[in-house]
């Protein structure tokens, strides 16, 4: 069975799993994480099934550019763009990652600590 088929993601996508969307298009769907690590934690997920960050091609460059045009417009929207925000994504077991659909984790509303943990 290709791994998109059983992808969650792709499942939360297509509608087969509820979740609570703030925002989607033709490319991305953003998304309440159902385990927050701030007051504010989103996820900005590619329509497209893509396994990790080292599985992009120059192909999926405007979608890239696109999901950080997102993340501003949320942080915008929702009202914490000015008091800052932070986009992360995870990729492989040692960068945390844990779904393996590739997804950006919009965090917001409280310090962000540095080095992250
Ligand atoms: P990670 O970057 O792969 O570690 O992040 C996966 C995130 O997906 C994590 O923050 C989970 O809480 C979140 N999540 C979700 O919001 N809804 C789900 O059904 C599942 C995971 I599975």
């Amino acid at each position: 069975m290709p791994e998109k088929d059983s992808c969650i993601f792709c499942k939360i996508l297509a509608g087969e799993i509820p979740a609570r969307v703030v925002f989607e298009d033709d490319l991305v769907v953003a998304l309440e994480d159902i385990n927050p690590q701030a007051p504010l934690h989103y996820l900005i997920i590619p329509r497209k099934h893509i396994r990790t960050t080292l599985d992009l091609t120059t192909a999926d460059n405007a979608m890239i550019g696109h999901v950080f045009q997102v993340a501003g417009k949320l942080a915008h929207d929702l009202g914490f763009a000015e008091d800052g925000f932070r986009v992360v994504n995870n990729c492989n077991e040692m960068g945390g990652q844990v779904v393996w659909h590739i997804h950006f984790h919009l965090l917001g509303g409280r310090e962000m600590g540095w080095p992250p943990g």
